[in-house]
């Protein structure tokens, strides 16, 4: 039989055990930048929301200078700009895919769907297309990182 001590001490250790796993799957945070008349960019955002992110939408009419800041490579540009902890998210990335380079704790600096693909999240139309999502560096190097 268990005495009072030690149930109480079982009980304690059952607390900070559940607040570990709690703190170890927060929702990712992530900041989209984006030009306020932008209807793909807010379904793009419903999308994250609807994929375990905490989206906060910053609406500006600089996306040419927030990009620019951000290190954007101009051949992988499309609508949106999004930062999650270090990294950039620019255009249609699936909520997935993120996740998947969020884990990883990837090198690179960020990740993109350059242009406007028709069948990305928030892109959804009568036909999808096929598309790379490709992680990119500083230096605007970048790679294939998934095929959709
Ligand atoms: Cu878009």
């Amino acid at each position: 039989m268990l005495s009072r001590r030690h149930f109480l001490v079982a009980s304690a250790a059952t607390l900070v055990a559940r607040r570990a796993a709690f703190a170890q799957t927060p929702p990712p945070v992530i900041t989209i930048y984006k030009d306020p008349g932008c209807e793909c960019c807010a379904k793009w955002v419903k999308h994250l929301n609807a994929n375990g992110f905490v989206a906060m939408v910053r609406d500006v009419g600089n996306m040419d200078e927030v990009k620019k800041t951000m290190n954007v490579p101009a051949a992988l540009q499309s609508c949106h700009t999004a930062v999650v902890g270090r990294y950039v998210i620019e255009g249609h990335v699936p909520a997935d895919v993120i996740k998947k380079f969020l884990a990883e704790q990837s090198s690179s600096l960020g990740l993109s769907v350059p242009g406007m693909v028709t069948g990305s999240p928030g892109m959804e139309g009568a036909r999808s297309e096929h598309y790379d999502v490709v992680a990119f560096e500083r230096d605007g190097k970048s790679r294939v990182y998934a095929k959709r």
